[in-house]
């Protein structure tokens, strides 16, 4: 048996195949295939500051958020290396307004991807830490009759989910289902190698990350929440607060010492500001798979059906005790001045 230390995350990947009967090699390579970008992607983020890719391009995504150079590189670089061996039939980013069909030649593109390739990239100037965010879901339909529904699955449905954060390392954190794991970049050998086998999240968060500054725009009751949390409650005292602004950094913070993250819906932006397909979901799964829990605020994020590709949730999402503990309050009508609670806006 290979020194555990020094087990890439292809074989790591082929060595958990087997619990998966099922699965064939495509679904292997896929996950293959993201590690290989992520690589690509992980050496200009490095050197970003070194060569003319820092800065906007000056044009405007799907989402009306200005792009910037790296934003184009990573979503280039998933589009070009993922799914480049007929893995894939559908793959949607947060760049593109709608999804890009790929091979649909019969017993080819069994899976959809779905991706955010460089999350927190408003951060890149300042050298804080970003992320790419993936989803990996089965294709439904018969190759011939691919569609919509092949696309907007719920998070239930997840054959996987991962990210990667560039940050002092580049890691490469997923799951299939059988736990999440997590895999350093050795930059001197060029390979993801296995150093956070199984992680949990902690029961209890110790940590909340909200941005603070939107607090006039929150629900009386999502005010009562962070104030509690920070003010303590019964079960954990009071909380540690830690907020980058890069989602998949305070995830992953919050994943490993154990905490909450918020993105409340806001008089601006009844839904929030996340999104659910190649946002929440995925971490959603990772959470869930750690033995943590995601909510929009009224239920879990898993079982939310998108409407489309680019729909928002509200999101509260690490430590199961506390996410829970959010849910239980937004619930009571009573709670926060008998305000909805800033409800999830889940479809009725
Ligand atoms: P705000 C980055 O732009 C992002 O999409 C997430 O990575 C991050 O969690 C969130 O937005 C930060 O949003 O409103 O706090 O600046």
């Amino acid at each position: 048996m290979p020194n555990k230390n020094l087990l890439n995350v292809e074989s790591h990947i082929l060595d958990m195949q087997r619990l998966h009967p099922s699965a064939s090699g495509d679904f292997t390579s896929l996950l293959g295939d993201i590690a290989f970008a992520a690589k690509v992607i992980a050496r200009e983020v490095t050197r970003a500051g070194l060569v003319d890719i820092l800065g906007s391009t000056g044009a405007s995504n799907i989402q009306g958020e200005t792009v910037q150079k790296l934003d184009d590189y990573a979503n280039a670089i998933m589009l070009k290396f993922v799914g480049r061996r007929g893995q894939v039939c559908l793959m949607a980013s947060e760049e593109l307004p709608d999804p890009v069909r790929i091979d649909f030649r019969e017993g080819s593109g069994k899976y959809v991807v779905v991706f955010d390739p460089l999350d927190g990239s408003s951060n890149i100037d300042a050298n804080v830490s970003i992320g790419t965010i993936f989803s990996i879901y089965r294709r439904r339909s018969r190759i011939a009759a691919i569609c919509n529904d092949d696309l907007l699955q719920p998070g239930r449905e997840l054959a996987a989910a991962g990210y990667v954060v560039y940050g002092s390392s580049t890691m490469f954190v997923h799951t299939t289902g059988h736990g999440v794991h997590g895999y350093t970049l050795d930059p001197g050998i060029g390979e993801f190698l296995l150093s956070h086998e199984n992680i949990k999240i902690p029961f209890a968060a110790g940590i909340y990350s909200v941005n603070e500054g939107h607090e006039p725009l929150w629900s009386p009751a999502v005010r009562e929440v962070v104030r509690r949390l920070k003010y303590g409650r019964q079960e954990s005292g009071g909380m540690s607060a830690r907020y980058i602004g890069s989602l998949v950094a305070d995830f992953h913070r919050n994943l490993l010492y154990g905490g909450v993250f918020l993105y409340p819906p806001t008089t601006k932006a009844p839904l929030g500001k996340l999104r659910l397909l190649y946002e929440a979901a995925p971490l959603a799964m990772i959470a869930e798979n750690a033995g943590g829990y995601a909510s929009d605020g009224a239920g879990p994020i898993l079982d939310l059906v998108p409407q489309g590709v680019h729909q928002r949730t509200p999101l509260y999402l690490g430590s199961r005790e506390t996410v829970l503990w959010i849910e239980k309050m937004l619930a009571d009508p009573e709670f926060g001045s008998g305000s909805n609670g800033g409800g999830s806006g889940r479809a009725v």
